[in-house]
């Protein structure tokens, strides 16, 4: 199997659902006797968690420029990749990311308004083949994304506290990326319970397996 063939990624909106699904995802391979590796966006390795830091910290409000952005995702990204990625990929492993580069393609080259060709310009320099056979996007209405995270109850990072205007730009990006991209790309109902959602994004996960 090509080892890209077990990279997977899920993504959406803020509060979509991801880290839920992730738990579970892994926990279910897991149970099908796969090793897997499962990461988050920006992050996953040492390097990519400080940059994390300096990209969510709302300190730099109306500070950071967009391209001083977009390059930090990447480098975070670059790192993660040769760090923890490819050598698990080449033990044989799965690897799950929480985010990945339809991140960048929806909130920079949307939201930001950077634009998608200059997005996957730089994607294909930072992840080469790298990149996931299968993403699932876990598509919700702004409004829900916004419930979801006051629910939490915890402050809002630098990117949490953008506009409404940006998070619908956000969405229309994944739905875009969905729409070009399948099949590598996929969009699921986000809203329905957390074990249907569940249930279809193993489903997309087993077929790309080949089982
Ligand atoms: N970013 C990231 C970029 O701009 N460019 C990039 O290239 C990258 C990689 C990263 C931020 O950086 C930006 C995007 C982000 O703003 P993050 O840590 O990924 O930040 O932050 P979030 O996506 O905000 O992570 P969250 O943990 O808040 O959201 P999740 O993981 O999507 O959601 P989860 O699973 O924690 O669930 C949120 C709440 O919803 C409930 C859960 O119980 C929880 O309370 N929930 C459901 N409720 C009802 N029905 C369901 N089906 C539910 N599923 C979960």
């Amino acid at each position: 199997m090509d080892t890209a063939q077990r990279f997977f990624s899920l993504e959406g909106l803020d509060g979509s659902g991801k880290t839920t699904q992730l738990e579970l995802l892994k926990k279910a391979l897991e149970n099908d006797g796969y090793q897997v590796v499962a990461l988050r966006e920006p992050g996953g390795a040492k390097i990519s968690e400080s940059i994390r830091q300096l990209l969510l910290d709302p300190l730099y409000k109306g500070i950071m420029a967009e391209n001083t952005e977009l390059l930090l995702y990447s480098a975070a990204r670059s790192q993660v990749i040769e760090e923890i990625i490819k050598p698990a990929l080449d033990q044989g492993k799965i690897v799950i990311a929480d985010r990945f580069a339809w991140s960048t393609y929806a909130y920079q080259g949307f939201a930001r308004g950077l634009g998608e060709e200059k997005v996957l310009k730089l994607t294909e320099i930072t992840c080469g083949n790298c990149m996931p056979s299968l993403t699932v996007v876990l598509d919700i209405p702004v409004g829900e994304s916004q419930n979801r995270k006051s629910n939490r109850g915890t402050p809002l990072d630098r990117l949490e506290q953008e506009t409404m205007e940006f998070f619908e730009k956000v969405r229309e990006g994944y739905l875009t990326a969905a729409q070009k991209f399948e099949p590598w790309v996929k969009k699921i109902d986000g809203t329905c319970s957390k074990e249907v959602v569940f249930e279809n994004i193993y489903k997309l996960v087993k077929e790309r397996l080949g089982q």
